[in-house]
């Protein structure tokens, strides 16, 4: 076990692992608050990442945590059509994490930055009793300039999801049991959970479609965040057969007597995108979006079905 000796050790070590010049800095990391080029309108977005209410360490490999981390914040973006453009972040630091342990964390954060030419503009450190990182992240919109926003669907609108529903929510359940070992039996559901791929590529193709009419991200679960995004007083007649589902989510709902539909709707962190098409417009997502799985379509009242079942909303809530 190294110690981080000081703020600026550990300031060096975020140094080694971000660069401090990259696209849209006009002043680099060092001074009292950033300086970044914003071409037009931006998208902004914050994430909370914390020890014990959204990972454990036990669990949870240093990289996977700073994977994470950034990558909750990036999906917020995709959902609203955006590429992400740049972020700050805010690091808390107990006693007995290390400097081999934060040098894991902002290695897994600064592969997934790479990936998207993400620069860090700067950031905060404090010690605190558990491990915690706050990003706030910016994007700008793609060639159509629209950002795509909740609650302009229709009845009849197509609802579809781009990425997994409930898998995430398997691997937080089987790892919550077994620990690191479940990824032997549930190996895609502990990737869902531990690394969620943000729907980046989608987000843009969908901003690009006029017959799109609204997308989010899914983090709460399906049940809870449906609600969010259709206009107050509609709600959705969904059709989930378990060839829309991954074969996890169905193996682990069979292990347990449930309904794999059930297990499905009733997850969170799946950070899919959910998004509602007009009619006419579903082909073209389907062009453009080969992947994307259409469950179900928009009601013309608040009451709301699951395979032909009235179902209530329910999920994770914090509070
Ligand atoms: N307990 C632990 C130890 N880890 C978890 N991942 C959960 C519970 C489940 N969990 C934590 S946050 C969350 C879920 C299902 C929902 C999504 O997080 P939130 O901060 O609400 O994301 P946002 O909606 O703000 O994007």
């Amino acid at each position: 076990m190294t110690r981080l000796r000081s703020e600026d050790d550990f300031l060096a070590l975020i140094d080694r692992h971000f660069p401090r010049e990259g696209d849209g800095i006009v002043l680099p990391r060092g001074d009292d608050a950033a300086v970044v080029a914003c071409p037009g309108p931006v998208c902004l977005t914050t994430d909370l990442f914390l020890e014990d209410v959204h990972f454990r360490r036990g669990y949870f490999a240093p990289e996977d945590t700073g994977y994470k981390a950034l990558a909750v914040n990036i999906s917020d973006v995709a959902a609203m059509g955006c590429r992400p453009t740049g972020f700050v972040l805010g690091l808390v630091s107990p006693e007995d994490a290390d400097r081999e342990y934060w040098d894991g964390v902002l290695a897994g954060m600064a592969t997934l930055a790479a990936r998207f030419d993400l620069p860090l503009a700067g950031g905060d450190l404090s010690r605190g009793d558990k491990v915690g990182l706050s990003v706030t992240l910016w994007g700008t919109p793609g060639p159509s300039g629209r950002f795509l926003t909740r609650g302009a669907a229709t009845p009849g609108d197509v609802l579809f999801v781009v990425g997994d529903i409930g898998l995430a929510r398997v691997g937080l359940t089987v790892l919550e049991k077994d620990g690191p070992d479940a990824a032997a039996r549930f190996p895609d559901a502990v990737a869902a959970h531990l690394r969620p791929e943000p729907q980046v590529a989608a987000g843009l193709a969908l901003a690009g479609l006029s017959r799109v009419t609204a997308c989010m991200d899914v983090s709460d679960g399906l049940a809870r965040d449906l609600p969010r995004l259709l206009p107050p007083g509609l709600g959705a007649d969904l059709f989930l057969t378990p060839a829309l589902l991954h074969p996890e989510v169905t193996a682990h709902a069979a292990g347990h007597g449930r309904k794999p539909e059930k297990e499905a709707v009733f997850g969170g962190e799946d950070y899919a995108l959910l998004a509602a098409v007009s009619p006419a417009g579903w082909p073209e997502v389907r062009a453009a979006l080969p992947q994307a799985k259409a469950i179900g379509l928009v009601a013309g009242n608040a009451a709301s079905t699951l395979n032909g079942a009235p179902f209530d909303p329910r999920g994770f809530d914090h509070f």
